[in-house]
């Protein structure tokens, strides 16, 4: 019997998630529009360079989700359900220290790690787990009910956990049990109509919005589906133009006219969503939630350390810049990115700053002793942007930031609990991938590859020496 491999349990739960958000939250319907729009009329205005960033067709079905958990295990659950659908945590990111307001999580990104699945369906869910322990946030005794009130409640249950497992060991599923999992795993993730504590919906909330919409309720769900756009700012006013209220900015990297880098995000604001809520008199009232919120993100080039402590630095420089004259934000911001980046796609990759795949032209033959920029400038390699695939902390905190109702407590005066990327990979129980490993093992792949194609002994070395510190 054929098999439904990991790629389209994959495809298949994006859509059918896709499809429940839709009911779920109507004005996300419009921003698909929106989108559909946007993209059209860029393939139509500049096909070949919307191209080098993703095929049509990927950008067209590219979404990533967003969950959040409240223990160790719901997150090793977590992992086996997209272990599933081939999807692998990439990267750690510690969100309570990039948020001003009360955002207690640790967070990881669960993708596809190679190109070729890349290409055939981009989904990632960004999943992020509750930290109860750390006292700049929670006190001991509501450490304690919190573990308590998680403790009674089971998000995945036997049947869908038992089919994924199958699934990661098989490399698929026999069609029936894959409609079975793609059913399961869209409901384990759709809103719950179970009545919400009212009271300690309310207690958790004055401490921090995110505690509430985790420990708060009896399920999971997926807090937004981010569909991928060409050009987010055409987005943004069209939006607006439609009357639907986005927050103040577009978070990341500016708009200038170098190559687009990194992950540019922008959303609509959470909307009051009613649900059950149990009274402390034991009767069904409602009640609104405010949790859900669309996001539209644009992708460019993936950057190397070398070229995110730029963007990091430079993040920093526009905040300084801002704060200390009248410039508009985004202006500083501007200002800075092109100090800092330069203009070509080539030269940010030359420069050790970007990530690229190469490729041999064919029947081309390499004069001698050409080194990397060489090469491409005479036609015989041919480079290829590697977009970025993983998610930025401080864009990240800023909308979750920018869409909680209340900023919450935070105590600076205390010290966090230490959690890092070991730790998580051991809670995951499998490997936890480093991004940046991901994406140089693909470009010396690439190069390798490129390099014997011309006949070459050696690939020609990434970086001329002394081009990583040019520009710092
Ligand atoms: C996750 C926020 C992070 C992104 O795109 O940076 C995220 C959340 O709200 O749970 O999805
Ligand atoms: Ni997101």
């Amino acid at each position: 019997m054929t098999i439904v491999p990991s790629w389209r349990l994959r495809a298949e739960f994006a859509q059918s998630m896709s499809a429940v958000y839709g009911t779920e939250v109507p004005a996300y319907t419009t921003l698909l529009d929106v989108c559909a729009e946007v993209n059209a009329a860029v393939l139509r205005a500049d096909g070949a360079r919307a191209r080098r960033l993703g095929e049509p067709e990927r950008v067209h079905v590219e979404r990533h989700g967003a969950i959040r958990v409240g223990t160790p295990g719901e997150l090793a659950q977590v992992a086996r359900v997209f272990g599933a659908m081939g999807m692998y945590p990439v990267g750690f990111y510690d969100l309570r220290d990039a948020a001003r307001s009360a955002v207690p999580v640790v967070s990881t990104a669960f993708r596809p790690i190679a190109a070729d699945e890349l290409a055939r369906n981009p989904f990632r869910m960004f999943t992020s787990l509750l930290t109860p322990a750390d006292r700049r946030f929670f006190d001991e005794d509501l450490e304690v009910r919190i573990g308590r009130f998680l403790a009674g409640r089971r998000l995945f249950g036997a049947e869908l956990l038992d089919l994924a497992d199958r699934a990661e060991r098989d490399g698929g599923l026999v069609p029936e049990a894959a409609r079975r999992f793609v059913t399961l795993a869209t409901a384990a993730f759709a809103l719950s109509r179970e009545p919400i504590d009212r009271a300690w919906y309310a207690e958790l909330s004055a401490v921090s919005a995110v505690a509430a919409d985790i420990a708060g309720v009896t399920s999971t769900h997926i807090n937004h589906l981010t569909p991928r756009v060409l050009d987010i700012d055409l987005l943004y006013a069209r939006m607006g133009e439609r009357g639907i209220a986005m927050i103040d900015r577009i978070q990341g990297p500016p708009r200038w006219d170098g190559p687009d880098v990194l992950l540019r995000q922008t959303s609509f604001r959470a909307l009051d969503e009613h649900r059950p809520m149990r009274e402390p008199d034991g009767t069904i009232g409602t009640g609104a939630v405010r949790v859900r919120f669309g996001e539209v993100e644009s992708r460019g080039i993936a950057l190397t350390p070398a070229g995110r402590a730029h963007y990091d630095a430079a993040l920093v420089e526009a905040d300084t810049l801002a704060a200390a004259s009248p410039v508009l934000p985004a202006d500083a911001a501007r200002a800075v990115w092109e100090q800092r980046f330069p203009r070509e796609e080539t030269q940010l990759v030359l420069d050790g700053l970007g990530y690229a795949t190469f490729t041999a032209a064919s029947g081309a033959r390499p004069r001698e002793g050409r080194d990397l920029a060489g090469l491409l400038a005479d036609g015989a390699l041919q480079m290829q942007p590697i977009v970025y695939e993983d998610f930025l902390p401080r864009s990240a905190a800023g909308i979750f930031q920018s869409n909680l109702t209340g900023e919450g407590r935070k105590d600076g005066s205390r010290s966090g609990t230490l959690l890092d990327a070991g730790w998580m990979a051991g809670v995951l129980d499998r490997p936890l991938h480093d991004p940046y490993a991901l994406y140089a093992a693909q470009q010396d792949r690439s190069l390798r590859g490129a390099a014997h194609a011309l006949g070459l002994a050696e690939p020609p070395p990434l970086v001329a020496a002394g081009a990583e510190t040019a520009r710092s």
